[in-house]
């Protein structure tokens, strides 16, 4: 009998029309499933399919696991892994606490997915009201041990009727890399709506379908990100729930983001970058299919592109070792059949994943000190997105003679 996490949206999960569901990846695990052999047997897999809503212009997944099945207390994802990401969420938090909080007394910020409370730290360390929403209880427990006031549950209508009664209604609600995980957007958004006082805000920034389309950047599509997001996107399926679109700033974390700030309807006047991203993103076609049709060639390319590079590597006894056992990787090494042969192992710095096998693909997780004890030919770069940091870091690999294997944007060799 089938699970019910099976069953697919194959209308919108906003406005309800009919989407186009335009490319299938295939048969997919759980992005940060790592596991052991013994767990390969019983893996899940579902059919990875993007779509996209002619309508109101989200970008969506078909079909996605039960929440409970990605966000639980094995979660694998440390948002404090990055040190790039810690300055950040650092400025990120100031840019709250400066702009939209200064002057008010006793102020209350919540945040949605505040994972080990990488950006929430900064208003319990000035010892403002914070709270932190996380269902991710391995993680959450970390925030708690840095004092950071969290709760463990998922967020939604009912939630945002606990926390007002328990709190009293929030003066900036934030989420960072959290909304685009959420099927069930129309709860969090009345939930949101209902928890902001009448002049509060909402943050919130998720990876940019403007960038994922513009840099092939299809890793970004995986179990967790339900939601692609564009202005289009959010301003339409916010207004849904009397929130307004009232500014938007382009951030350079996750491979291109953007960061959107909504308020109560009519509260504030709209910045002036909301019309400008809305313009720019009907230039480059978002709001039409033929892009996506297009974007989906594009995959095929990167894909056939990169499996050319490595099964050359791989008749040459090149050793390949993958940097950076990123959820997005998940992705990229189903949809393109990467095999042990390819790469060797994938190393990553996060003791939880360790040990373990990458999903669906199985290749060895290793601790990072192995890549550093005998460094490979080359280093395939799941990390991409944190291409700066790491490539600062890692300047012996380079000059001992390694070098990168990059496919955002184009696939490509680079010292
Ligand atoms: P990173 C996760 O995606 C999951 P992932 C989630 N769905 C999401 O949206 C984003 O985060 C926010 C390792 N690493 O950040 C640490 C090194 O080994 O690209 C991580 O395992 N050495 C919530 O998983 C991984 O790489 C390093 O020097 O795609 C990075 O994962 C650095 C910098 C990282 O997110
Ligand atoms: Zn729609």
């Amino acid at each position: 009998m089938p699970d019910k996490h099976e069953s697919r949206h194959l209308n919108c999960r906003v406005c309800g029309s009919r989407t186009n569901a335009f490319m299938s990846f295939g048969r997919m695990p759980i992005a940060n499933g790592f596991l052991t052999a013994a767990e390969t047997a019983k893996e899940y897999f579902f059919e990875l399919v993007p779509a996209f809503c002619e309508t109101c212009g989200m970008f969506q997944l078909v079909e996605q696991p039960q929440p409970d099945k990605m966000f639980h207390a094995n979660y694998a994802f440390y948002s404090s892994t990055s040190r790039y990401m810690q300055i950040h969420f650092e400025k990120f938090a100031r840019s709250v606490m400066e702009g939209i909080l200064s002057g008010r007394p006793d102020p209350l910020v919540v945040e949605l997915g505040s994972n080990d409370g990488i950006m929430l730290q900064h208003f319990h360390a000035r010892e403002m009201r914070h709270l932190g929403v996380e269902p991710s209880v391995n993680v959450a427990d970390v925030a708690r041990g840095r004092g950071i006031n969290t709760i463990s549950a998922f967020f939604g209508e009912n939630l945002a009727g606990e926390i007002e009664a328990a709190h009293g209604r929030a003066d900036a609600v934030l989420a960072a890399n959290v909304m685009c995980h959420i099927p069930d957007l129309a709860s969090v958004a009345s939930g949101v709506r209902r928890l902001l006082k009448a002049d509060g805000v909402f943050m919130f920034e998720d990876p940019y379908l403007g960038d994922m389309i513009a840099k092939t950047s299809y890793d970004q599509i995986y179990d967790e990100h339900v939601f692609i997001f564009s202005a289009t996107s959010v301003m339409n399926a916010f207004a849904r729930h009397g929130l307004e679109l009232i500014d938007v700033a382009p951030q350079q974390t996750h491979g291109g983001s953007m960061r959107y700030t909504l308020a109560p309807k009519e509260s504030r006047a709209i910045a002036p970058a909301v019309g400008e991203c809305l313009a720019r993103e009907r230039q480059q076609g978002l709001d039409r299919l033929e892009t996506y049709v297009r974007f989906k060639q594009n995959c095929e390319n990167s894909r056939a592109e990169l499996m050319q590079l490595l099964n050359r590597f791989r008749s040459e006894g090149k050793r390949v070792v993958g940097y950076g056992a990123t959820s997005k990787s998940t992705t990229v090494t189903n949809y393109c059949g990467i095999t042990p042969a390819h790469v060797e192992f994938i190393s990553d710095t996060t003791p939880i994943k360790q040990g373990k096998l990458s999903p669906g693909a199985h290749l060895p997780v290793r601790p990072y000190e192995e890549f550093v004890r005998a460094y490979p030919d080359y280093a395939l770069l799941f990390a991409w997105n944190h291409g700066d940091e790491i490539r600062e870091k890692e300047q012996c690999f380079v000059s001992g003679g390694g070098r990168w294997i990059v496919y955002v944007p184009d696939v490509k060799v680079v010292s």
